[in-house]
Formats: structure tokens, sequence, C-alpha cells
């Protein structure tokens, strides 16, 4: 399998750590999202995903799949070792909650693309931008730090989906210097993840393509 990822993307991060717990080998395809205002807008990137985004999994049968969350449920569906999802429809409910929170309200806003457009084209400054970034994670992560149940995982006892979603996050959030000592619950679960080898394989800095 090809993942075409770019080693600061929180959504092919999901990917990359999904893959490891999997134990499933794949190659890297990077994809600069930054160089040259963004190597992913050009033609051949677009043949491959029309959204122009990453991550995209391209299988060994040559299928493409699209969407972080989407590939994620793929691969523990095709790969049920181990679960992502809990074996109960009232579990696997709370971890698609818990992960939508993150990928469908947090990270949306904080994306490169809604970025880059309040900057160019409503000419916002980068402080407006910082304040925005901030306030979105931190209104995300108040819901998720009153959600979570008792650790080591946002779920309790294992890895979910929902854990897959917020390391990156929080990494993200670390990276843009957003406080997180408001969130002691999701900083213990982070640290606890990231002692998996799968989460610490997955980290941004180790990828071939880091910076
Ligand atoms: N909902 C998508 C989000 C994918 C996404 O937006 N990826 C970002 C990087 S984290 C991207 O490729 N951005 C490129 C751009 O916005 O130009 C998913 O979960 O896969």
């Amino acid at each position: 399998m090809k993942l075409y990822s770019y080693f600061r993307s929180s959504a092919a991060y999901r990917a990359r750590i999904a893959l490891n717990l999997k134990n499933l080998p794949y190659e890297t395809v990077s994809v600069h999202l930054v160089k040259e205002g963004g190597l992913n807008r050009r033609p051949e990137f677009r043949a491959i995903n029309p959204q122009m985004r990453v991550p995209v999994l391209a299988l060994d049968n040559g299928e493409v799949l699209l969407q972080s969350l989407a590939i994620i449920e793929y691969l523990d569906e095709t790969h049920p070792e181990p679960p992502l999802l809990p074996k109960d429809a009232l579990g696997r409910a709370r971890a698609r909650a818990l992960a939508e929170i993150i990928a469908c309200d947090i990270h949306p806003l904080n994306n490169t693309s809604p970025l880059r457009y309040l900057k160019n084209q409503l000419k916002h400054t980068q402080a407006e931008l910082d304040a925005w970034y901030h306030h979105w994670i931190l209104e995300g992560f108040e819901a998720l730090e009153a959600l979570i149940k008792p650790g080591p995982y946002l779920l309790g006892s294992q890895v979910t989906i929902a854990d897959v979603c917020l390391v990156p996050q929080v990494a993200n959030a670390r990276r843009l210097k957003v406080p997180l000592d408001r969130f002691p619950k999701l900083v213990a679960v982070d640290a606890e993840c990231n002692k998996l080898p799968a989460f610490d394989k997955a980290r941004p800095e180790k990828q071939p393509d880091a910076e």
C-alpha cells in the first residue's frame, strides 16, 4: 500500500497510527502541502484525489481511499485485530462521537486551506489567525475533557479510533502553543498512547519527509 502523506498533516497522522496499530507495511509518498503554494494542488495529485488533500491510501489492487476516518474504518473492517471500534453499538457510537468532535468539528476549522483563505482572501492578521486557531481547539478540548471516562485511553482500557484522532490533534495544539493545562485527562491519554510503538512511529518528526 502507498500512503500519500505530509509529515505535519494531522489527518495523515491518524492514518499512519491506524496502519501501524494493524501492523500493516506501507510506503510513504510525501505530498508537500506548503511548498510552492502546496504540491497537493498540482494536476498529478489532483488526478489521484480531486479534493487535493491528504491522506490518500492507495491499495495494492489499485483502489484509492480518501478521508482518514473512512480509511481507518476500512482498515478496521479488513484487518479486525486489534479492533479500533468497540464490539457493541453503544461503544461504537461513543468512540465515533469523540473521533468526530476532533475530525469534523475541531480540525476542519484549523486546516491549511481555511487558514490560508482567512489570511489571503479575508486579510486577517497572523495574530487573528492564532486567536481563531486557539479558540476552536480550546472549545473542542473542553468538551472532550468533560466527556471522557477514566483512562488509560479515551474510552477506557482499549485504544479506539478516538485515541487515533486525539494524539495528532494534541501534537498540532502543542506545535501552535495552545496551553493544555486545563486538560489533564487529555494530556494523560496522549502520553499513554505515545508509549505504544504504533503511535510513536507515526509521529511527524519520525516521518521520511520530516523537516
Ligand atoms: N477530513 C479529511 C481532512 C483531510 C485534510 O484536510 N488534510 C489536510 C492536511 S491535515 C490537507 O490535505 N490540506 C491541504 C489543503 O487544505 O490544501 C480527512 O480526515 O482525511
